[in-house]
């Protein structure tokens, strides 16, 4: 589980290198309770550099590869970000029972955390037809929590009725995609993901600041 202490994810969504993004992440490492990395850090500073940053930086890292495949690259996957010292991964429910079972249970034999995708913050309509199904396979396979967008409350809302007070509901589309800060949280999620808003803002740490203040007192 991600170790909450602000409930604001960081989604590193930049092409830099390994020191620009250790510096970056040292300017606001106070402030965050996870670093979401992605594409842009595996086509940019590869696996090698990603091992490094995460050996840098000392944070909760989140592998956003919305992990979708057969269970056996599945499997795969996860044992090589496990490898390259990465906590958490994202993977899609769509990829069905059969594909995600074996690779949750590697997942889980090497504590790192499985994050089920169960709604997207745009579009996602064949996800939000199936929403239950999803997030009871979820509870079923045993993941650590959901990803639910911040840009639809009533998701956010059922799936936290569904799932209880035992998992943990992160939540992107803050900011940049028009999710008002600390209104996710206040719907029942337990951290809000953002990225643009950060990174292109002139003064990162003090915008990080504003939006801790929000997520403090959540309201919509
Ligand atoms: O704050 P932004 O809009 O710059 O970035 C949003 C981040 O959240 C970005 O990294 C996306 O990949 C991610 N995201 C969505 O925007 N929408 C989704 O439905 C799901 C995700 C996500 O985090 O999936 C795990």
């Amino acid at each position: 589980m991600i170790p909450r202490e602000t409930g604001l994810i960081l989604a590193l969504d930049v092409d830099w290198d390994v020191d620009k993004s250790a510096a970056f992440l040292g300017s606001i490492n106070d402030l965050i309770d996870a670093v979401k990395i992605g594409w842009f850090q595996l086509l940019n500073i590869g696996p090698w550099g990603i091992r490094e940053l995460v050996n840098k930086v000392g944070k909760y890292f989140l592998a956003d590869l919305k992990l979708g495949d057969v269970s056996h690259i599945n499997e795969y996957v996860i044992r090589r970000i496990h490898d390259l010292g990465i906590n958490g991964i994202i993977m899609h429910s769509v990829a069905g029972k059969d594909n995600l079972t074996g690779p949750v249970r590697v997942a889980r034999e090497l504590g790192v955390d499985v994050y089920l995708l169960v709604s997207m913050s745009s579009g996602g309509e064949l996800y939000d037809t199936y929403l239950e199904y999803n997030v009871e396979l979820g509870v079923e396979l045993g993941v650590s929590g959901f990803v639910v967008p911040a840009t639809k409350p009533n998701v956010i809302r059922r799936v936290r009725s569904m799932v209880g007070g035992g998992y943990q509901l992160l939540s992107p589309g803050v900011g940049a995609q028009g999710g008002k800060p600390g209104c996710a949280i206040a719907n029942g999620a337990d951290f809000e993901i953002v990225g643009r808003a950060i990174l292109t803002s002139p003064d990162p740490r003090r915008t990080t600041l504003d939006f801790i203040d929000l997520i403090r007192k959540p309201s919509c």
